[in-house]
């Protein structure tokens, strides 16, 4: 019954369906259609109920929709615009194609499936099952087009908090754009600029996160992980994506305000990287040394052997 009547509701989607014409495809009466649909709000689906009109499916436990996204969002200083595709090649480059066709800053594109991710340098990002969360966000913020690096920095930190606040699983940042759990990779971003000589025009953050995946390529299986291995139940989509939008809105906004200095101390509290012994690659060499700092522009600081003090805008870094 539970089943069936979702399905009436999935499919009416967004219109409402009356208790009368559920009452007859369900062979039941009226009363019984309002006892279900209370069981199922309490099991978190949520349903309006409205007289004269019937009940809509806003979203459920298990629904991954734009809507199901949109619903949760706290109304905020960033107006999202959600873009929900069931599939797509790369979100990033759908954001990409948006932006150039002058979407506003808060235009998110999002992925039920994506087929063929990008990571830095051309690298992939695996994410084609539907079980994790493939988000670009469009941003414009008023800033020199060096420090749209830092805006990976700011949602690294959005990220974290979000995965605490939904499934209670701490992650550590990895400098400059992953995201860890117990030394797996469970998070990647990317952060793409579209500029003028003398102005940014647009900022496309890309988080994919690993949300409910079993089984990786070969590959990775010694360096990914999913949130759902450390959570204890299996962490919903649509409130993981909700929760990353809205947090980020917030850290944005800090750092509109201040730069990255606004979130530099959250940063550091979640960093894996600070105090370590790392490897970093850069243009095909390597710099051995400690991870001393970042400092108010989000550049790593490194000491060598010799005591020389680098700074490192970009790069891979292997922690030892
Ligand atoms: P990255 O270049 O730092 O990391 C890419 C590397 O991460 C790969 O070479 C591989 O070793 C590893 N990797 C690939 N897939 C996964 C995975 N699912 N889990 C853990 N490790 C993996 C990281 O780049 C930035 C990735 C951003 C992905 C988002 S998804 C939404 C948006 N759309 C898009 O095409 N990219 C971004």
């Amino acid at each position: 019954m539970k089943s069936e009547l979702l399905a009436v509701l999935n499919e009416a989607y967004p219109e409402y369906v009356s208790g009368e014409k559920l009452s007859i495809l369900l062979h039941c009466s009226r009363t019984a259609v309002w006892k279900h649909i209370k069981n199922l709000q309490e099991e978190g689906y949520q349903i309006k109920a409205v007289r004269n009109k019937g009940y809509l499916l806003e979203s459920s436990p298990s629904l991954y929709s734009g809507h199901a996204v949109a619903s949760r969002l706290i109304k905020g200083n960033l107006p999202y615009q959600i873009r929900f595709y069931p599939e797509l090649l790369s979100t990033q480059n759908e954001a990409q194609r948006l932006a150039m066709e002058g979407a506003e800053e808060g235009t998110v594109v999002i992925a039920d499936k994506q087929t063929k991710g990008r990571g830095r340098l051309g690298r992939e990002w695996e994410s084609s099952m539907g079980t994790g969360l493939a988000v670009s966000l469009i941003l414009k913020p008023d800033v020199p087009a060096y420090k749209a690096p830092q805006l990976t920095l700011v949602a690294a930190v959005s990220v974290v908090k979000a995965i605490e606040q939904i499934t209670g699983v701490k992650a550590e940042i990895k400098w400059p754009n992953d995201l860890l759990i117990e030394g797996k990779k469970v998070c990647g971003i990317l952060t793409e600029m579209q500029a003028d000589p003398d102005r940014i025009k647009s900022v496309i953050v890309g988080i994919g996160l690993n949300v409910n995946e079993t089984v990786f390529p070969e590959h990775l299986h010694h360096i990914a992980a999913s949130l759902s291995g450390f959570a204890d139940s299996p962490p919903e989509r649509a409130q993981l994506a909700a929760a990353v939008l809205n947090q980020f809105a917030e850290d944005y906004e800090l750092y509109k305000q201040s730069g990255f200095a606004g979130v530099k101390a959250e940063w550091e509290s979640y960093s894996c990287t600070l105090g370590r012994k790392i490897q970093v690659r850069q243009n095909g060499s390597y710099i051995n040394g400690t991870a001393e700092a970042v400092d108010s522009q989000g550049v790593l600081k490194l000491r060598d052997k010799d005591g020389i003090l680098h700074s490192i805008v970009s790069g891979d870094i292997e922690i030892s």
